[in-house]
């Protein structure tokens, strides 16, 4: 019977276990560049069988919140670089999650203060985080209204996903990249019909909303290879207010366009993005889902999310509902999580008025087992 803990080969990635490091949102890159103590964040959780950055920003058109990081920039690569040489000096495996996020922006964050960009010019009813660059101090916006992307504007954004991608992993060592296609963010917006009203070829029909989601899969996939390429999806999420009206045979269909490109992983929220699993006003079948990928040949690991323990993860695995599990809020908490599940010693409890923002204070004072 496989375990949590056995090793797993997800496409050209090697992962010593089945415990994964969720992309988590840190807002501790001023000016987008990771810091010394980022490197110290992601070594410090080394032992998990895959680390996955938080999201990063392809682009500065990509960005939507203040202190988080790109990988469009110069000091940003040397600062990633710095983070990828710790953890692979602690014999660890780490991917960066690209990010572009569409809607869920504001004009202060964009280049020239300008709108941020959408399929269509719809507002979403969520927040965004900003930081008064004079006083330091931090507070909460609506996202702006966004401009919705000529078509000939599209092109240039799959580059972008390329660029990143390339320079993630030639100039900044990483390992390999997940797409960020979830939590209503640019590639989640042109797929759910509450965001996209296009009426072009990105737009309408199942198969003209996932177009651009596949055009960045496939580049990406071409520049730095197949088999380091994971994309994370969340079906129902109600995360920066998107929704769709009817995900089953979107996502299937997503699953089987998937299927034949050889990706290392499929990384799955289920429910709602660090909230309930079950969404009564929002059902999905994740095993009909996951089958839609196997039964058209994708051979890529199936990796999920959301409100997992030890022990759920532990039967998810033995079951085979998933190949690997990742952790969000228990890895913030427990650097060494993969250990404190073996020896079945007690958790330290999660701060979250730490979560966004600030400096080492908890980030990278959490204790490890002595
Ligand atoms: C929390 C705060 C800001 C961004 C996501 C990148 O939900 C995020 C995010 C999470 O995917």
């Amino acid at each position: 019977m496989t375990t949590l803990y056995d090793p797993l080969n997800a496409g050209s990635l090697h992962l010593a276990n089945r415990v994964v490091l969720a992309p988590l949102t840190r807002n501790r890159s001023p000016d987008a560049i990771p810091q010394p103590i980022t490197a110290t964040y992601y070594a410090q959780r080394a032992t998990a069988g895959l680390l996955i950055t938080e999201a990063t920003a392809i682009s500065h058109q990509g960005q939507g919140y203040a202190d988080v990081p790109g990988l469009y920039g110069t000091e940003q690569l040397d600062g990633w670089k710095q983070v990828t040489d710790a953890v692979h000096a602690k014999g660890g495996t780490i991917v960066t999650q690209l990010w572009h996020v569409g809607r869920i922006s504001h004009t202060d964050l964009q280049p020239d203060n300008d709108a941020p960009v959408a399929p269509s010019a719809v507002q979403a009813q969520s927040k965004t985080y900003l930081v008064d660059r004079k006083t330091g101090a931090g507070h909460f916006a609506a996202t702006s209204e966004p401009r919705a992307l000529g078509s000939e504007e599209i092109p240039g954004i799959v580059h972008d996903y390329a660029a990143a991608a390339r320079n993630a992993v030639e100039t900044a060592g990483f390992d390999g990249v997940e797409i960020h296609g979830a939590n209503g963010y640019l590639i989640d917006q042109f797929l759910k019909t509450g965001a996209n009203r296009r009426t072009d070829d990105y737009g309408g029909s199942i198969e003209n909303r996932a177009r651009f989601l596949l055009e960045v899969v496939r580049r990406v996939a071409d520049a730095i290879g197949a088999g380091k390429v994971g994309i994370r999806l969340s079906p129902v999420t109600p995360a920066n207010d998107i929704v769709d009206a009817d995900p089953q045979p979107l996502f299937e269909h997503v699953a089987r366009q998937l299927a034949p490109l050889g990706l290392a992983y499929i990384h799955v929220i289920e429910g709602a993005t660090g909230g309930p699993r079950e969404l009564p006003d929002r059902p999905f079948d994740y095993e009909r889902f996951k089958k839609a990928y196997r039964d058209a040949g994708g051979q890529g690991a199936w990796i999920v999310n959301n409100g997992y323990d030890k022990e759920r993860a532990e039967q998810a695995v033995a079951s085979g509902h998933a190949d690997a599990i990742a952790f969000g809020k228990p890895f913030i908490s427990n650097p060494d999580l993969v250990r404190r599940f073996q020896e079945n010693a007690p958790l330290n409890p999660w701060d979250q008025s730490t979560f966004y923002g600030g400096g080492e204070k908890g980030y990278i004072d959490y204790p490890a087992l002595g």
